[in-house]
């Protein structure tokens, strides 16, 4: 029994050996990325049983990949290698202190997951477990990518929960037809959305909770999250009923590097729905495995034991955050 599946491109990743501009930077690390695999690893790290699908080049880099988010205890069975397309990879710099800003270039651009279609994944995989868990980036990579996403979120009878990281990628989306603002269509088609509050003002100029969900009225569950701050959770029960809102700090960290706190966010989120754990607690286990990767440089690192988080979960107001 498969608790999630994730679908996406993962990338090799370059971290940077010192801060500093992407054009100075004179050698870099390997390690592993991708939006949709980080929530893979990090739930079965958190002890859930997780399938990621995907492609990969027929390439040393595609082993790697398969080889290190099998590591974390994914099944990574369903990805599919391609022999005429490479594994993408991506570099990236330091997050500057002063700016907040870090830089990004992508190598992915016809890699063997732009490919995915309708017609190249295993369904049957694809609808198996109690979660599919899917992100904007996908939508993002190729036409058949979207078309990919247009078909998962359809609504069908017996179709796993379906959870939709809006992930706006502003680099992947230049020059693109349609733009970002298709990310709305396939978000209101999901049952629990995650978006940055910030994100939602940039792509469909709605600002603020409540018109955010206003915007995105479908969803049972959406979760706004407003970076350092903490995240808004919108969540009804069903049949048309009013939302139950839950405002939930973040905690305050020292931030290492900030990329792959979202899909923490979710990782820790999801296992907590799947747990059947309340709202609020859910947002904190969100905001305790991001609070762990904010302190790491990379991605993905280990989440906070199970009975300590439990812990903290469950602390009443006054001593949260
Ligand atoms: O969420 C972290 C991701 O942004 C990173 O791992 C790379 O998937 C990635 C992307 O497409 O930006």
């Amino acid at each position: 029994d498969t608790d999630v599946v994730c679908l996406g491109e993962s990338m090799v990743t370059f971290l940077p050996s010192r801060p500093g501009r992407l054009a100075d930077v004179p050698s870099f690390s390997r390690t592993i990325g991708g939006a949709e695999s980080n929530v893979a690893c990090a739930l079965a790290s958190a002890g859930h049983t997780v399938t990621w699908v995907s492609r990969v080049g027929a390439d040393g880099f595609g082993d790697h990949l398969v080889e290190a988010v099998g590591a974390y205890g994914v099944d990574t069975s369903a990805v599919r290698r391609d022999p005429d397309r490479p594994t993408g990879v991506y570099f990236r710099t330091a997050t500057d202190r002063a700016t907040d800003i870090h830089e990004v270039a992508y190598y992915r651009a016809g890699s063997a997951a732009s490919a995915m279609s309708p017609d190249n994944v295993p369904r049957d995989v694809l609808s198996g477990g109690r979660v599919l868990h899917l992100s904007g980036i996908t939508a993002a990579l190729s036409a058949d990518c979207l078309a990919l996403l247009h078909d998962l979120t359809a609504p069908r009878p017996g179709r796993p929960l379906l959870s939709f990281d809006v992930n706006h990628r502003p680099g992947l989306w230049r020059g693109r037809e349609p733009g970002p603002e298709v990310l709305l269509e396939l978000a209101r088609r999901c049952d629990l959305v995650f978006v940055g509050e910030d994100e939602a003002e940039q792509v469909w100029g709605v600002r603020g909770t409540r018109a955010v969900r206003a915007a995105l009225p479908e969803p049972d569950v959406l979760v706004v999250k407003r970076g350092a701050e903490g995240a808004t959770v919108l969540s009804r029960t069903g049949g048309g009923r009013p939302d139950t809102v839950t405002d939930v700090p973040a905690l305050r960290v020292d931030v290492v590097a900030p990329v792959g706190a979202g899909d923490a966010f979710a990782a820790g989120f999801l296992s907590a729905t799947l747990r059947g754990l309340p709202v609020r607690e859910r947002a904190r286990h969100g905001h305790l495995m991001a609070a762990a990767v904010l302190t790491v440089p990379g991605d993905l690192t280990a989440p906070p034991a199970r009975p300590h988080a439990d812990r903290l979960a469950a602390l009443d107001d006054t001593a949260w955050g």
